[in-house]
């Protein structure tokens, strides 16, 4: 069995493609679960894909996956600049924790420029969009073969580069 990640997604995320999509852009929210599906079977990892409005919900969820999962990847919405409850509960989860969000949190309102999240987040990935989520996979992948002692898998035939002088 491949190590799971639980990627955690919170608040108004469940509106992803019409909800602003100037800021958090056109794909849905199962279009973002896909694709980490694909990006986590090339990295030799599973993914454990949810999505709440409740802030107790995700709080749950963290403290389940203290013992059944390798990692968490969370993008915790509006969360993220309230919530000690859910860093709480990252912390105490003591699992590698990458935070992710869809805009440039720092190119925006003053209130989203700080995060509770980021004091339990080995690593913080903003404003690349869906991206961001493979990104925080594939760094999800290094730090859980750096602990567990085994090369990360990587699936993909390698590109060929073509050399130029
Ligand atoms: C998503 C939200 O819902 C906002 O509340 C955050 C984050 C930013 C994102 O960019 O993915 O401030």
């Amino acid at each position: 069995m491949p190590p799971t990640v639980l990627v955690l997604n919170g608040p108004n995320l469940n509106l992803l493609g019409s909800r602003e999509p100037e800021i958090y852009g056109h794909e849905t929210l199962s279009d973002i679960a896909a694709l980490c599906e694909r990006a986590a079977a090339t990295l030799g990892l599973a993914v454990d894909f949810r999505q709440s409005n409740s802030e107790a919900e995700l709080v749950g969820w963290v403290q389940e996956a203290r013992t059944t999962r390798a990692g968490i990847i969370l993008n915790a919405g509006a969360f993220t600049h309230t919530s000690v409850a859910l860093l709480d509960a990252l912390t105490a989860s003591a699992l590698p924790v990458i935070e992710v969000h869809l805009s440039n949190i720092f190119r925006r309102e003053e209130f989203r420029r700080h995060s509770y999240v980021s004091l339990a987040a080995r690593g913080v990935i903003c404003g690349l969009g869906s991206q961001g989520y493979e990104l925080a996979l594939a760094a999800m992948a290094r730090l859980l073969a750096k602990t567990s002692g085994k090369k990360p898998a990587n699936k993909k035939t390698p590109a060929k580069v073509k050399r130029t002088r």
